[in-house]
């Protein structure tokens, strides 16, 4: 049953009636340009097959009551106008933040998602933008601007959730193409398709370590990007580069973070060159580049990423390459390989590759062309 099927039945059965309409949102992986979009950067996201959906329907008082059906039927029923942070933070969070935001009340709402969760993948701007979009439906049928969705969806996150994070997820999940990269501009918020070719596969590998509570390094590294471009007199990494960043006076750590920023944001250019030119070999040495700089400049990834990402890069050989992808501290991995070449890698990590727990390895491949919302390959 597909996601949204499920999440249609789940919403009939606990409510006792059909639901009006069910929004979907999908997940995202960043193929290259981490930790970037705070700076003002390009990134590279593209929405993933898994996402979230939420049905919804019509009541006739003031609150909006919604369902988790992951969490054991958790509920939540509160009044948009007053509702505060839940004591623990977790997907209420998220839904009444982004339901006070749009101020609309008299909604029942039954959700469920299929993202991994802790793992990179941007399950909780899923979540919201699923949830904007479903708020705007209920509103009435004036189209729902992406873009304003994004930025609410990323209110949340920071006032919400207490991340500190770019506008990078939230765009590649509102206004990207299920199939095919963003080439987002997070200064201007200037978009651009990108396609990849039709015989390359896009891999994401679990590493198996669960990103959790990793707010306060991601908001420190945060603050190192700001206090390099504070030293350097620039409005934000994005208008420095790596001969500033070598002539100045800066704290060894904070030089690290930003040479990686000034450096990754390079990457992202030559990634889109190399997609486009078809060169899976000069896009594979990118990746890795990418990936040595966030394990040893900007100090985001672990030993078991790194050993996934140093497996997957020998299995795949020249055409093509791996790295972390997302925030860092565990999560999954990203591998763009040739489509012909998928099998054979993944069986070779199937028996290479265990996670710390020994849990079984999840792969999802994603491919370029258009693939029905809420439909895992
Ligand atoms: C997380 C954040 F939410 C994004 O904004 C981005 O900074 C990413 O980490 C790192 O590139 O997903």
């Amino acid at each position: 049953m597909s996601l949204i099927e499920r999440t249609r039945t789940g919403f009939s059965k606990a409510y006792g009636h059909s639901p009006s309409g069910v929004a979907f949102a999908p997940g995202r992986v960043n193929l290259i340009g981490e930790h970037v979009d705070y700076n003002d950067g390009l990134v590279l996201p593209m929405p993933i097959a898994a996402g979230t959906a939420v049905a919804w329907s019509l009541t006739d008082d003031a609150d909006v009551e919604a369902l988790a059906l992951d969490y054991g039927l958790a509920r939540d029923r509160f009044d948009p106008k007053t509702a505060e942070k839940p004591a623990l933070p977790g997907w209420q969070s998220y839904v009444r933040g982004m339901a006070q935001l749009s101020g609309h009340a008299g909604v029942k709402l039954a959700i469920a998602g299929s993202i991994p969760r802790g793992s990179g993948l941007s399950s909780s701007a899923s979540l919201c933008v699923a949830v904007g979009q479903a708020l705007a439906a209920a509103r009435g049928p004036s189209a729902c601007d992406p873009l304003q969705i994004a930025r609410a969806a990323q209110h949340v996150e920071h006032r919400w959730a207490g991340v500190n994070c770019g506008i990078m997820d939230q765009m590649a999940i509102a206004a990207g193409q299920p199939g095919a990269a963003l080439l987002l501009d997070c200064r201007s918020l200037e978009t651009r398709r990108i396609d990849l070719p039709e015989d390359w596969d896009v891999m994401i590998v679990q590493s198996g370590v669960v990103r959790g509570l990793v707010e306060g390094h991601y908001n420190a590294r945060r603050r190192d990007c700001e206090a390099a471009a504070a030293a350097l007199g620039v409005a934000s990494l994005r208008d420095a580069d790596a001969a500033m960043v070598g002539a100045a006076d800066l704290d060894p750590v904070v030089r690290r973070r930003a040479i990686h920023v000034v450096e990754e944001i390079a990457r992202v250019r030559t990634a889109v060159d190399a997609i486009e030119a078809r060169d899976l070999t000069g896009l594979g040495a990118t990746l890795r580049a990418s990936h040595a700089s966030l394990r040893d400049l900007f100090a985001v990834s672990v030993p078991a990423v790194d050993t996934l990402v140093d497996q997957l890069n020998k299995a795949i050989g020249q055409d093509g390459g791996a790295r972390m992808t997302g925030g860092g501290f565990g999560g999954a991995v990203v591998a763009i390989l040739p489509s012909d070449a998928a099998v054979r890698v993944r069986a070779q990590l199937e028996r290479d590759y265990r996670s710390p727990d020994g849990a079984a390895i999840q792969i999802m491949i994603e491919r370029a062309g258009t693939l029905p919302a809420g439909t895992m390959r």
